[in-house]
């Protein structure tokens, strides 16, 4: 007996490992039942109380997703216990959808002086457009009387919307890929001509090239994914950190040889005038860059870089840059988010993929005031309903809890679920995934820790 007891509880226990548990339930208004009642007739004092029938003759239905008509035959049959002060009530009949489905209905209730509430089930054919109906609690309410019938709204019990438990959790990683992998990508520094403000540049950025890249072998193409730093970091903070930091290329080797992702070319470039940063270490001036990065990234940076390896890059221009897109994706840490959320806003055209990694979106109004989540959604849905790409970018954001970034870009989340169309949510077709490290700091140790979870669903095999 215990031992069936224990099994029980562990099968309902994996069974909840999907359900929201911190959600309040709510109700979405299903449809409305106008019932034709006929002439009611009494069985009389039984084991059970006193028995009542009222025989439904017909009627008609209609809600959001379901219209059609009550089919005569059936009854309510009642136990009318007026000494407890009490009817029980137990409707069973048939309803037809305007498509010709037949739908049995089940509505039981408790009438107690003012209380009238039932809770109908429903039988659908499981091949009908309407299996929906089957698996979820309803309740019901009469909603008026006429004269010879009734009428009854039908809700759906469902989870009340609830933002934080919407969050994904972010595991923790092997500890294998904290040391090197015995397949090593190559790490190259690549040297490119960047023009912004009327100033022409020689800069640098790193480019990780997977294990197994041949240059000469032109046929086997790579996604790029471009990875910008924080603020006062460089073109190395992600690849090759110092001090023994846990660094992405030992993620990168150890995903693409344990084959958890499709190899691909890394390049981590920097928003600064070069690699030292020299002459940009306020914070304004970061803002700015990181902002503006986009320009450089499709005039500059992604016409060389593309063209010195194998990539699906075709031409040069703004032309050749969109048709490539969907195998180009732009992530960033902290400033580099940001640079990363200006992408999306101004350069849809050139990117499919973003993954914002512990930043939110900075939008200012003309007195140089930082604007709040909703204004930032607002603001980057407009930007994206302006452009012929705007349809189509895939969102994977990361944070922790205990990042500076975290509120801020929780917020944001919540803001674009809330106020932005162009993004999809939490929903089958979402283009807009959010995850929370619990106790996640503001850290590349952290950061690179995100991206083991991401690129996988990026760059599935
Ligand atoms: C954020 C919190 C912090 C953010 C950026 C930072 C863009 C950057 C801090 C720094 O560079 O010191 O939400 O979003």
């Amino acid at each position: 007996m215990k031992r069936l007891f224990a099994t029980a509880l562990m099968a309902v226990s994996v069974a909840l490992g999907s359900v929201a548990q911190n959600a309040d339930p709510e109700l979405e208004h299903v449809l409305d039942l106008k019932v034709k009642l006929g002439g009611a007739f009494g069985v009389g004092e039984t084991v059970k109380g006193n028995r009542f029938v009222i025989p439904i003759t017909g009627g008609t239905f209609e809600g959001p997703r379901i219209k059609g008509e009550v089919l005569s035959g059936g009854a309510d049959y009642q136990l009318q216990n007026m000494d407890k002060g009490r009817t029980d009530l137990e409707a069973i009949y048939c309803i037809r959808t305007d498509d010709g489905v037949n739908i049995h209905v089940r509505n039981n209730g408790i009438i107690a002086g003012n209380y009238f509430y039932c809770s109908p089930k429903f039988e659908a054919p499981l091949d009908s457009k309407y299996a929906w109906l089957n698996n979820a609690i309803y309740v019901c309410k009469p909603f008026g009387f006429m004269d010879g019938g009734i009428s009854l709204r039908v809700w759906k019990v469902r989870d009340a919307y609830n933002f934080e438990s919407t969050i994904k959790p972010i595991m923790p990683v092997p500890d294998e890929i904290r040391k090197p992998c015995a397949k090593q990508g190559k790490i190259e520094t690549f040297t490119y001509t960047a023009h912004r403000s009327g100033k022409t540049m020689k800069k640098r950025a790193q480019v990780y090239l997977p294990y197994g890249y041949k240059a000469k072998d032109k046929k086997t193409k790579y996604d790029v994914l471009y990875l910008m730093h924080g603020g006062g970091d460089n073109t190395t903070s992600f690849l090759t950190p110092p001090n023994n930091w846990f660094a992405l290329r030992d993620v990168l080797d150890h995903l693409i040889a344990e084959g958890k992702m499709r190899p691909i070319i890394v390049v981590t470039p920097t928003f600064y005038d070069d690699d030292q940063n020299i002459g940009a270490n306020r914070m304004d001036d970061a803002t700015a860059m990181t902002r503006n990065f986009h320009t450089e990234l499709q005039n500059d940076l992604i016409p060389t870089v593309e063209k010195a390896y194998n990539t699906y890059l075709e031409g040069t221009d703004s032309v050749a840059v969109s048709k490539s897109r969907e195998h180009r994706a732009y992530g960033g840490f902290s400033m580099g988010a940001l640079s990363t959320w200006y992408q999306l806003a101004y350069g849809v055209n050139a990117v499919k993929t973003f993954i914002p990694l512990s930043g939110d979106i900075w939008v200012y109004d003309e007195a140089g005031k930082k604007q709040d989540a909703k204004v930032a959604a607002e603001w980057i849905n407009g930007m994206l309903e302006a452009s012929p790409y705007g349809k189509d970018f895939e969102v994977y954001g990361y944070t922790g809890t205990k990042d500076v970034a975290g509120n801020p870009m929780k917020a944001v989340v919540e803001a674009l679920d809330k106020y932005a169309p162009m993004f999809r949510y939490n929903t089958p077709d979402a283009n807009l995934r959010f995850s929370m490290k619990q106790d996640g700091e503001h850290f590349y140790g952290h950061i690179n820790e995100y991206l083991y979870w991401a690129l996988p669903l990026i760059y599935k095999k």
